[in-house]
């Protein structure tokens, strides 16, 4: 049972983000573990303002204000702690090993089940989470087929979204409490060792991924022996057979 987040919680049928609410209710001094959810987004927004399909009912649309602490306010690491987290939550009610594509994807059997977004409103971390539940293939978008599923395709468990919320919430709480999560990050991240193509605004290389900085980047060693520091904010990152 969760005891702080959640405690005041605003609810919506239809919104455009809840990541958007949530900031406009951090200014007006909502507390830590305020949560946001709606049934559906009309503009669910991914990194770099990609747009995240949510459609009504078929997933868990949710957002947390967080008022970290320092030791926890470092964006990129406090976005593992919470994929950490909502891994567990799927894992736990599937009874599936849900797999962490750096630097906050959640995979299942290869699709995008999961996505993460942070951002900082005032001294506040708004952390979004959008989790497929039930959709079907027909749901998605076609050019989102071949990457994205819920969990339901992938392990045919049908969750209802109350359980994954309460779920969620107890994890996040258990999760911001482990002061040292990187090592477990590092071990259960799959883009470590993998070889990996780097996608910015510029360039693409391809490389092997090594390991995760203090800071959270991901280290990706080419071809000539030169190890690259990626940024997430300004990345794609592709396995070398396929999205994984
Ligand atoms: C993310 O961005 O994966 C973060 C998504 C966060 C969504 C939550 S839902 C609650 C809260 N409110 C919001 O407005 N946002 C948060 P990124 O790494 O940029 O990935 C976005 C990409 O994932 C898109 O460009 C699509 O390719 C793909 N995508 C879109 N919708 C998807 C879905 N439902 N499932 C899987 N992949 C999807």
């Amino acid at each position: 049972m969760a005891n702080w987040a959640g405690v005041e919680k605003r609810h919506y049928d239809a919104v455009d983000s809840t990541n958007k609410q949530a900031r406009l209710w951090a200014r007006q001094g909502a507390p830590h573990g305020a949560v946001i959810t709606a049934k559906t987004q009309t503009a669910g927004r991914g990194r770099q303002n990609h747009q995240w399909e949510s459609a009504p009912s078929a997933g868990l649309w949710l957002s947390i204000i967080l008022r970290p602490t320092m030791s926890t306010c470092i964006l990129p690491l406090l976005s593992f702690a919470m994929a950490l987290a909502t891994a567990d939550a799927c894992t736990n009610l599937t009874g599936h090993q849900v797999q962490l594509k750096w630097p906050n994807d959640l995979l299942l059997y290869g699709k995008k089940i999961v996505g993460i977004l942070l951002e900082r409103e005032g001294d506040a971390v708004i952390v979004g989470i959008g989790i497929n539940v039930s959709q079907e293939e027909k749901d998605f978008p076609l050019e989102l087929r071949n990457k994205a599923a819920s969990l339901k395709m992938q392990t045919d468990v049908s969750i209802s979204l109350e359980q994954l919320e309460k779920d969620l919430l107890a994890e996040i709480e258990r999760r911001m409490d482990i002061q040292d999560f990187m090592p477990e990050y590092q071990q259960r991240c799959i883009t470590i060792g993998s070889k990996v193509q780097v996608i910015t605004t510029f360039s693409t290389f391809d490389g092997t991924a090594i390991g995760v900085s203090s800071e959270g980047a991901l280290l990706v060693i080419d071809a000539n022996g030169i190890t690259h520091t990626v940024y997430a904010g300004e990345v794609s990152i592709r396995g070398v057979t396929g999205y994984v």
